[in-house]
């Protein structure tokens, strides 16, 4: 099994994490550059990662991968909740590395435009809910929806793309989850 990806994205990130003690190649790749996005573009015309091969297939997109590995690792299907949690979580990721993305292609992001503006809103709206269920003790287990909001959260650290002192359940569960399998190797800081 293949995993290809590189060591900062919370996409591939949360992968590695539900991989952790299983065994597997990690193809680390610089996507924006180079053999690597000849690499990737040979493989995945979607030009994103994560991406995994198995048995001769080629799976793409986090989400569909875990519908792969959960089948093929006897997990149990996520509820309807953990679903929309996992959408939630990915809406904040997107627009993340939106934002990431037009400020290095140079745009200032701090400026009033509808597309920063709509963004920053969804980032709110979405981390406001995620910060209650985190102090719900909605994410004490550690299972696929924490290991992608974990990464969401540590990239976000990482990056530094969001104050997160509003947040402290949020960073309470960061702390608590540092020592999981798989946590030290991924982590975004390596890469
Ligand atoms: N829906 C995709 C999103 C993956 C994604 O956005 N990956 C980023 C890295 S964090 C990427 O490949 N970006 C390349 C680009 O936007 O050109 C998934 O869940 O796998």
């Amino acid at each position: 099994m293949k995993l290809y990806g590189s060591q900062t994205s919370p996409y591939v990130r949360r992968i590695r994490l539900l991989l952790a003690d299983k065994p597997h190649d990690f193809i680390n790749l610089n996507i924006f550059a180079g053999q690597d996005r000849q690499t990737l573009a040979a493989i995945n015309p979607t030009l994103r990662i994560p991406m995994l091969e198995h048995d001769g297939e080629v799976i793409f997109d986090s989400g569909v991968i875990y519908r792969y590995l959960a089948a093929q690792l006897g997990l149990t299907a996520l509820s309807w909740y953990q679903e929309n949690q996992l959408t939630v979580i990915n809406a904040v990721n997107d627009s993340l590395v939106m934002l990431l993305q037009c400020s290095r292609s140079g745009f200032d992001t701090s400026e009033d435009k509808l597309f920063f503006d709509l963004q920053k809103e969804r980032v709110a709206t979405c981390l406001y809910v995620l910060e209650q269920q985190a102090a719900n003790s909605e994410f004490s287990q550690w299972h696929y929806v924490s290991m992608a909001l974990y990464s969401l959260i540590d990239w976000t650290l990482f990056r530094q793309l969001v104050e997160l002192d509003d947040y402290p359940a949020l960073l309470a569960f960061v702390a608590a989850n540092s020592q999981q399998p798989g946590v030290a190797v991924s982590d975004p800081r390596l890469g």
